[in-house]
């Protein structure tokens, strides 16, 4: 970890239909009347339009944390400590713990993404999402994303092997960011650096500050509110916007 806070925009996902292990993990344990949210930590809020799926760590063991007598969250319990330090949740204090889900029995529950062009998304499982960053939950973006890209190609090579449907992992990929190199920048990466899979971590590393730089200082936003406008200018925009509609919020760590 570095010496700097690392400022995320923690965004909203609410859960839709519970895949039946996650449902059955729930059962009686949160009231009726209230939303249950995924909550990816991202850097990247300007690609929120892109969601194509929400990444879990499927050995990662995840809580639903009451934030307030209306919402809960989905997050490690790390992440549910931060927040209840950075005032994020209603009460303070120790977090409030309402079940307990491992990751694997997440896979395949219905979210609703903020502002992504596709309203309903599926979890799906990423071995390389860390417990000890963010919230342990991953929202994935293959267009500019080149570990969410070599996932998601994964994922629907191997569907069953991964024990999900081949069509959850096929959501089309829509150009969200125009930069000099290309407007679907991760599938370009991972062409050009001929990634095969999300085991070929050195290179992905590569694609991944390559597409971080080229997308931060030369991409123009194609899509949105602020399509035309260059990604510097529209990031603290579409998280502004995100914020204000109480579908994300800021976290740091
Ligand atoms: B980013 P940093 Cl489009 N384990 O969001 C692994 N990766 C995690 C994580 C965890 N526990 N928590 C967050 N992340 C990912 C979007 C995105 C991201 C795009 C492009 C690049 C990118 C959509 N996925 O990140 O180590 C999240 O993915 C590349 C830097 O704190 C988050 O932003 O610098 C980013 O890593 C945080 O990485």
């Amino acid at each position: 970890e570095g010496v700097l806070p690392q400022e995320y925009t923690a965004l909203k996902l609410k859960v839709v239909e519970w895949a039946p292990k996650a449902a059955e993990a729930v059962k009686g344990k949160i009231p009726e009347d209230a939303k249950v949210f995924l909550v990816p930590a991202t850097l990247r809020a300007e690609t929120m339009y892109g969601q194509t799926c929400c990444f879990v760590g499927p050995s990662i063991s995840y809580g639903v944390y009451r934030a307030s007598e209306k919402e809960y969250f989905v997050i490690t319990e790390r992440a549910a400590r931060n927040m209840a330090y950075q005032g994020i949740f209603e009460k303070e204090g120790v977090p409030e713990k309402a079940a307990d889900i491992l990751g694997s029995d997440l896979i395949g529950t219905v979210v609703n993404p903020p502002l992504s062009f596709h309203k309903e998304v599926r979890v799906l499982p990423m071995e390389s999402v860390l417990a000890t960053k963010g919230t342990g939950v991953v929202t994935s973006v293959p267009s500019d994303s080149p570990d969410d890209y070599a996932m998601v190609t994964e994922l629907a090579k191997k569907a069953e092997f991964y024990g999900i449907k081949k069509e959850w992992a096929e959501l089309d990929i829509i150009p969200i960011i125009q930069t000099p190199s290309s407007d679907l920048l991760a599938p370009y990466l991972v062409k050009k650096l001929k990634i095969a899979s999300p085991k070929d971590v050195k290179q992905l590393l590569e694609a991944k500050e390559l597409a971080y730089k080229e997308g931060f200082y030369q991409g123009v936003m194609k899509v949105g509110e602020f399509a035309g406008e260059k990604v510097e200018a529209a990031k603290p925009k579409v998280r502004e916007q995100l914020i204000k509609a109480g579908e994300a919020f800021a976290y740091s760590e």
